[in-house]
């Protein structure tokens, strides 16, 4: 695959922020975000929503950093060391949503600005730990949804949004509709946890074309931080000043690579990992 560029030893890289929650396993949220940027020759910034208590066993509780502390960390980066993207991932509650809305827009960030926004809808762990206030979706989508550049919802996140449940290519189409219908300017379901074919298909929707990308299932039980990967891919990519579609597709791949080179961790679940690319031969990047 194409990799995105590294910059030479003591130059400043691309940057891009993550606001998301913490994983005290290593594997998820913004210790992959951060894993996954730095992979993608991009500098990585973090304001902290939360902090999970956490390991590969599941999610056993979380503490909410106070809005305007979330909202503080990004407009102090911002401000001082610019970014070319950023991406939301945890925020727990319906305040830290909104703080964060609000932050966004008075800065610039997302599709009313100049610095484009993945905002991927995490609702749950993947052992189904709330990881968002079930009272705090409405905040989702009446506030920080309609400013994304794109969505990145995981089918649960797609059915909690919608209403609709994605069963097949139909049902794909009419909730990257819906989604749409939100406000950002594109919307993607991912196909992966439609165990159906041994084919993942996500759809990406733009209000008039869909794009589809298919790309054989990764058979893997360690896949925890998969989605916070995608999207951090994305960010990444769109820092780099890739198109969405383009930072989308970059994405996919970077995530199947991190897939296949997960690993066994703890008792549980264990990570995706993107350290593969230190094994890469550096000619592949170019
Ligand atoms: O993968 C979703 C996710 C995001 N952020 C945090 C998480 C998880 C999943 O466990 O812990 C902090």
């Amino acid at each position: 695959m194409k990799l995105l560029p590294l910059t030479p030893n003591g130059q400043t890289p691309v940057r891009a922020l993550t606001i998301a929650g913490t994983d005290s396993g290593g594997g998820a949220g913004i210790q992959a975000d951060s894993r996954t940027m730095a992979m993608c020759g991009v500098h990585a910034c973090v304001a902290v929503a939360a902090v999970t208590v956490q390991n590969t066993l599941g999610v056993s509780g979380f503490h909410e950093i106070p809005p305007e502390i979330v909202a503080g960390q990004v407009r102090t980066v911002v401000s001082d060391i610019g970014i070319g993207a950023a991406k939301t991932g945890m925020l727990a509650s319906t305040a830290i949503i909104e703080a964060v809305a609000a932050v966004c827009e008075e800065v610039g960030i997302g599709r009313n600005g100049t610095i484009p926004l993945v905002v991927d809808p995490v609702a749950a762990s993947m052992h189904g730990d709330p990881l968002l206030h079930a009272s705090a979706l409405d905040a989702l989508r009446d506030t920080l949804i309609p400013l994304a550049t794109v969505i990145t919802p995981n089918l649960d996140e797609v059915r909690l949004l919608t209403g609709i449940e994605v069963i097949d290519d139909l049902t794909a189409h009419k909730a990257a509709e819906a989604l749409h219908a939100l406000g950002p300017q594109w919307a993607i379901v991912k196909g992966g946890h439609l165990r159906t074919s041994s084919f993942s298909t996500d759809l990406l929707f733009d209000g008039e074309t869909f794009h589809e990308l298919t790309a054989p299932r990764i058979a893997t039980g360690n896949d925890h931080g998969g989605g916070d990967t995608l999207a951090a891919a994305m960010a990444s990519a769109l820092a780099h000043g890739y198109s969405v579609p383009d930072a989308f597709a970059f994405a996919k791949e970077w995530t199947r690579r991190c897939l296949e080179a997960s690993y066994d961790l703890g008792a549980g679940h264990g990570p995706v990992s993107p350290l593969w690319r230190l094994h890469e031969d550096p000619a592949s990047s170019a």
